[in-house]
């Protein structure tokens, strides 16, 4: 198989729910040596945007979702490990403490985050899904972060990312950590809004922003 083959064949596994087929073009992509975050990112996560936009138009409903969710993550147990051992081993760049807001538990994404920003260098504190203010707060504070990530899928859970920041404005910490800001639900404009430092459309983009963010500050 072509790497164009295995993209197009990792999409329809997610469309068709076909955990098997998922995890052997998965295996497949990484025998032929192919990047395993295109296969994520060109592949699998492009078979969830479509999933998304037919869940949106009520030609799927939530069992689907939930299969295409399982599908994507049983292909992940294969590119997972590749992506780990293809990320250097280098100084340690900084603290994160990640999560998906209070009522939300959307994870994929979240969870490419935690493993691009580990891959990158960081120490993650992931958090899990479904995380109030102030366990980031505490968590935060605990392992003296440098950044604190929110995500956020879905629009009614968004405020859940400005309550963070507005409880560490009241704290009086906002100053001490870099708050990014993601997911699906997120735009640039509302992370300016709540007066966030940064917001990142995809996961490469957020390692990328914070690095230089860490190294502006000095
Ligand atoms: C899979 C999925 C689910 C799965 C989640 C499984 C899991 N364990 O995560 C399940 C089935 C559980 C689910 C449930 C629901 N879902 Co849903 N789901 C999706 C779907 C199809 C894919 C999400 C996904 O994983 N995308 C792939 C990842 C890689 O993308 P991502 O999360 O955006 O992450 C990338 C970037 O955004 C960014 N990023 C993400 N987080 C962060 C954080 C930081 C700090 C940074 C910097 C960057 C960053 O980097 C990531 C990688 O590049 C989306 C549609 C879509 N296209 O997004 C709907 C979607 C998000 N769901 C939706 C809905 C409505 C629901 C439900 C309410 C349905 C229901 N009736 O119950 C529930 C909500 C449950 C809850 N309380 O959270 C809507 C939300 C609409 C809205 N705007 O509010 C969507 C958009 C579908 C749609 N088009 O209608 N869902």
């Amino acid at each position: 198989m072509t790497e164009a083959e295995i993209l197009i064949k990792l999409k329809e596994s997610i469309l068709t729910f076909d955990e098997t087929i998922a995890e052997k073009t998965a295996q497949e992509a990484i025998n032929i040596g192919m990047d395993p975050l295109i296969a994520v990112e060109d592949g699998l996560v492009s078979g969830l945007d479509v999933i998304g936009e037919k869940y949106e138009n009520d030609e799927i409903f939530l069992p689907e979702l939930m299969m295409a969710a399982n599908t994507f993550q049983t292909a992940m147990g294969v590119l997972e490990p590749e992506i780990n051992e293809k990320g250097q081993k280098r100084a340690k760049k900084g603290v994160v403490v990640l999560g998906t807001v209070k009522g939300d538990i959307h994870k994929i994404g979240k969870d490419i985050v935690t493993l691009l920003f580990r891959t990158g260098g960081y120490e993650v504190h992931d958090l899990g899904e479904d995380v109030d203010l102030f366990t980031f707060v505490e968590m935060a504070k605990k392992v003296n972060a440098d950044a604190i990530g929110l995500s956020a899928l879905l629009t009614s859970t968004l405020p859940g990312q400005k309550d963070v920041i507005d409880a560490l404005t009241q704290d009086g910490k906002r100053e001490k950590y870099i708050i990014i800001v993601g997911g699906g639900a997120t735009t640039p404009e509302w992370a300016e809004n709540i007066g966030a430092d940064l917001y990142a459309e995809n996961a490469q983009s957020a390692v990328r922003k914070l690095a230089q963010m860490i190294e502006n500050k000095g």
